[in-house]
């Protein structure tokens, strides 16, 4: 067992999770870059890269770079269509597995999981061998590589999963906290968007050391009660537990409609006029989502959803365009419909949500 009052906490993030489960199913990509996203259209397309593998990420391309950009890159890259339906079962198999090295377990997203795993392990060396454990079980079990960040809390374990990757394990103990984070750039820290991350260098504030000797009176004035939190991190200290979910924040809206509608064009008409609700709360609520939910019940009251990732996003049409294609992989069988609904999750305020999306782009 940790030390009493010591926490020890992994974060446990796939390897180019979509990419990694297309190249697991054909053997013949393995070793070739794979765009997954929309369809290139021999570079006319339109919509962005959910996600490469790390051979394409070589040519540069990354998650949410419009998909023409990615095809001028790599033209020769293998682009494939986001596929819902091999990435669920995969993810729910890897969230399985990793639920044995702990039952203080808290899934943080298709791809990610936070585990507390104090009371297993005595120490961070003990922690380590674990993880590394935990990794090759993921690998042998379901043929999918992940980076384990080994860390007190989950905003240094968070941090530390993406730092060594692929396949890369990450071990930051207590002492360790203020040297690891001295070096990294500001935008490493959940909230800091382009925007602040640009404020920020401008003031030549570019590394987490810099931000911490920072004068955080100024850091509030500048931005608000979010500069003293800022500020804060840069200590490296979290006290959020691990298996509480953070106020599940969510936003969606359901149509019944008044009969069953068996014409395609119908029930995406009103999934247009969701989307467009829905984007207007999210807006309004000074937020962006991550995740988008569509749920499709059939004549005879069966019910299927279909969830995607999308880039952080506060847009009407990137939700409208989300939430038809899930839509319409849950009614190719042509089956009147009865109701249908919209939903966004993973809603952060559009400080947070710009990080996401800077970080992938930088990675
Ligand atoms: P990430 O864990 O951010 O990315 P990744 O797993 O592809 O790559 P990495 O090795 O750097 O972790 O996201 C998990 C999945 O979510 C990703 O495989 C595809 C999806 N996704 C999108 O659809 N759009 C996006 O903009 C991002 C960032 C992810
Ligand atoms: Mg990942």
């Amino acid at each position: 067992m940790a030390k009493p009052q010591e926490r020890i906490v992994f974060h446990v993030d796939l390897d180019c999770f979509y990419a990694a489960v297309e190249t697991r199913d054909d053997p013949k990509l393995a070793g070739k870059p794979v765009v997954v996203g929309a369809d290139p259209k021999g570079g006319t397309g339109r919509g962005v890269v959910a996600t490469c593998n790390y051979e394409a990420r070589k040519f540069g391309i990354r998650s949410a770079m419009p998909i023409s950009k990615a095809y001028k890159l790599c033209p020769s890259a293998a682009f494939l269509p986001v596929d819902f339906e091999k990435y669920v079962p995969a993810s729910r198999q890897v969230m399985e597995i990793l639920q044995r090295y702990s039952a203080v377990f808290e899934p943080a997203g298709i791809d990610e999981a936070y585990l507390d795993v104090s009371k297993k392990c005595k120490d961070f060396k003990e922690a380590q061998m674990l993880a590394r454990e935990l990794q090759q079980a993921v690998l042998k079990e379901t043929g999918l590589s992940c980076s384990v960040g080994v860390g007190p809390n989950k905003l240094i374990a968070k941090i530390a999963s993406s730092f060594r990757k692929p396949f890369g394990i990450t071990v930051v103990p207590p002492q360790l906290v203020l040297p690891f984070l001295d070096p990294l750039p500001v935008g490493e820290l959940w909230g800091v968007g382009k925007k602040t991350a640009a404020w920020l260098n401008s003031h030549l504030i570019n590394s987490i050391k810099d931000l911490r000797m920072a004068d955080p009176v100024a850091l509030v004035e500048a931005l608000g009660e979010f500069g003293g939190r800022l500020h804060r991190m840069t200590y490296g200290e979290d006290d959020r537990p691990v298996g509480v979910e953070t106020e599940l924040k969510s936003i969606g809206r359901e149509h019944t409609f008044q009969s069953d509608a068996a014409d395609p064009a119908i029930v995406l008409r009103e999934v247009d006029r969701l989307s467009e609700d829905v984007g207007r709360e999210v807006r309004e609520e000074g937020w962006q989502f991550r995740t988008v939910v569509v749920k499709v019940r059939f004549a005879g009251f069966e019910t299927h959803t279909a969830q995607g990732r999308v880039a952080p996003s506060d847009s009407g049409a990137v939700l409208r365009d989300a939430a038809r294609n899930l839509v319409l992989s849950l009614c190719r069988e042509g089956r009147p419909v009865r109701l249908v609904g919209v939903k966004v999750t993973d809603l952060e305020s559009t400080e947070g949500q710009t990080h996401l999306a800077q970080f992938t782009a930088e990675r």
